[in-house]
C-alpha cells in the first residue's frame, strides 16, 4: 500500500516535471500569463513577439431601427472602419456579430444573451443607450464578458462591474464644461431646466444640470420633463417662456430635442440653449435646421482638429459612406481600437485576459486623442465646446 503510493507520488513529480520543462520554452502561452498578472511592465508588452494572429470574436449591439437609428448607424460605420483597418494591420482579426437592439432593453439584453451563449463571443461593445447599458451590463459582467459601451454616458456605468467599461465621457465631465462656457458668455443668471424622464441617460443629464446649476450659484426658473417619443412641447415651453431665462438646459436625444429647439425658436424663444450627448448628432442640423443655431455641447470629438491622426480617419471615412463621421462614429472607431489592443495584449480569445488586457490600457492615441481608463473603467479625456453656428458644429471660443 505504502509502495503503491510513492510510486503514484513520482508519477505526478515526473509529470509535473514534464509540463514545467514544456512551459519554460517561451511558447506563446506565456506571453497571455504574463499580460494577464498584470505585474509585468506595460500593457504593450503583450503578444508582441509570437507573430501570430491573435483572433477574437466580438458581439456588437447596437440602435439600428426605429427614431435614434442614426446614433446606431453612425457607431457601426465607425466599427466596421476601424475592423477593415485593423484585419488589414494583420495584428489581430476581430469577427463582428452585429445586433440590433432598436434602443430597447428588452431588445438589447436578448442580444446580449444571444452573442454570449450561442455566439460565445469573446467580448461586447455598445449597447447604444445607457438605458439599455443599465440591463446588459450586470448581465455581461455575470457572465465575465467584458462590455465596453462607445455612447453612453450616464453616471454609474463602468461602476457596475469590473467588465464593464466605456470609452464615452459621462455628462459629469460634458456638461459643466458646456454651461461654464455658456456663462461666461451671455452673463447668465437664470435657467430653466427641461429634460426626459423616462430614460436613463436623460435623467442622469438633469441630475448633471441641477447641481452645475447649483454648484454655479445659478437660479432655475423652473423644471419641465416629457417622454420619450413626445410631439408636442407646448405647454413645457410656454412656462419657460414667461420665466424669462438667460438659458435653457435640455437633455434630451436628438429626436426629441430637435423638435423641442423648433418648436421654441417658433414660439420666440431665442436663448441660447446647452445640450447633453444626445444633441452631439448632426440629426439635430438635419431636423431642426436653423432653430439649431445656438446650441452649445460638450464633446470629445471635433472633426475639424489640425490632427494627423483625425484627417486620416474623416478621409477614410468619407470615402467609405461618402459622409463627415460625427462624434458617435469616432467613439465607436476608437472603441475598436481599443478591443484590438486589448486582445492583442491578451495574446489570445481567454475573456478574463481581455478584460484583464483592457483595464490595463493607458495613454493610447485614438482620433478622440489621448485615452487611458482609470480604476472604474471610465475614460479619462478633455471635451471641447462646441456651438452650432450657421447650422454647422464649431468651437465655441
Ligand atoms: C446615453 C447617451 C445617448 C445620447 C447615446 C446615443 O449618451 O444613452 O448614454
Amino acid at each position: 500500500m505504502n509502495k503503491k503510493l510513492q510510486l503514484v507520488f513520482s508519477l505526478m513529480m515526473a509529470f509535473a516535471l514534464v509540463v514545467l520543462a514544456a512551459c519554460g520554452g517561451g511558447s506563446s502561452s506565456d506571453t497571455k500569463e504574463e499580460s494577464n498578472s498584470g505585474t509585468s511592465g506595460s500593457a504593450d508588452e503583450g503578444s508582441k513577439d509570437t507573430g501570430e494572429v491573435v483572433k477574437a470574436k466580438v458581439g456588437v449591439i447596437s440602435y439600428l431601427t426605429g427614431p435614434g437609428a442614426s446614433y446606431g448607424e453612425a457607431i457601426t460605420n465607425g466599427l466596421k472602419l476601424a475592423n477593415k483597418e485593423i484585419t488589414e494591420a494583420g495584428e489581430v482579426e476581430l469577427e463582428l456579430k452585429i445586433e440590433d437592439s432598436a434602443g430597447k432593453q428588452e431588445e438589447a439584453l436578448s442580444a446580449a444573451q444571444k452573442l454570449m451563449n450561442s455566439e460565445n463571443v469573446d467580448i461586447i461593445v455598445g449597447p447604444t443607450l445607457s438605458t439599455e447599458m443599465q440591463v446588459v451590463a450586470p448581465e455581461a459582467d455575470l457572465n465575465g464578458v467584458t462590455i465596453i459601451g462607445t455612447s453612453t454616458t450616464a453616471a454609474g456605468i463602468p461602476q457596475i462591474g469590473d467588465y464593464v467599461f466605456r470609452n464615452s465621457i459621462p455628462e459629469s465631465m460634458a456638461i459643466p464644461a458646456s454651461v461654464q462656457k455658456a456663462v461666461d458668455e451671455y452673463d447668465v443668471k437664470k435657467v430653466a431646466i427641461l429634460y426626459g424622464n423616462d430614460d436613463v441617460f436623460t435623467k442622469a443629464g438633469y441630475d448633471v444640470m441641477k447641481q452645475v446649476a447649483e454648484d454655479m450659484g445659478l437660479e432655475v426658473v423652473t423644471t419641465e420633463t416629457f417622454q420619450l417619443g413626445q410631439s408636442d412641447y407646448k405647454a413645457q415651453l410656454t412656462k419657460i417662456k414667461n420665466m424669462n431665462p438667460d438659458l435653457i438646459l435640455c437633455s434630451a436625444l436628438y429626436n426629441e430635442g430637435s423638435v423641442i429647439l423648433d418648436q421654441a425658436r417658433k414660439m420666440g424663444i431665442d436663448v441660447p440653449v446647452v445640450g447633453g450627448n444626445g444633441f452631439n448628432s448632426p440629426e439635430v442640423i438635419k431636423i431642426a435646421g436653423d432653430a439649431s443655431n445656438g446650441l452649445i455641447v460638450a464633446t470629445p470629438w471635433f472633426g475639424k482638429k489640425d490632427d494627423e491622426k483625425v484627417k486620416k480617419f474623416v478621409e477614410a471615412y468619407k470615402a467609405e459612406y461618402g459622409m463627415e463621421p460625427d462624434q458617435f462614429a469616432a467613439q465607436a472607431y476608437d472603441g475598436l481600437y481599443l478591443v484590438a489592443e486589448a486582445v492583442k495584449n491578451a495574446g489570445e480569445a481567454d475573456r478574463d485576459a481581455i478584460r484583464d488586457a483592457m483595464a490595463e490600457i493607458r495613454d493610447f492615441n485614438g482620433v478622440l486623442g489621448t485615452m487611458s481608463f482609470d480604476e472604474e473603467g471610465d475614460i479619462v479625456m478633455e471635451p471641447t465646446v462646441l456651438i452650432i453656428k450657421d447650422n454647422e458644429y464649431v468651437v465655441f471660443e
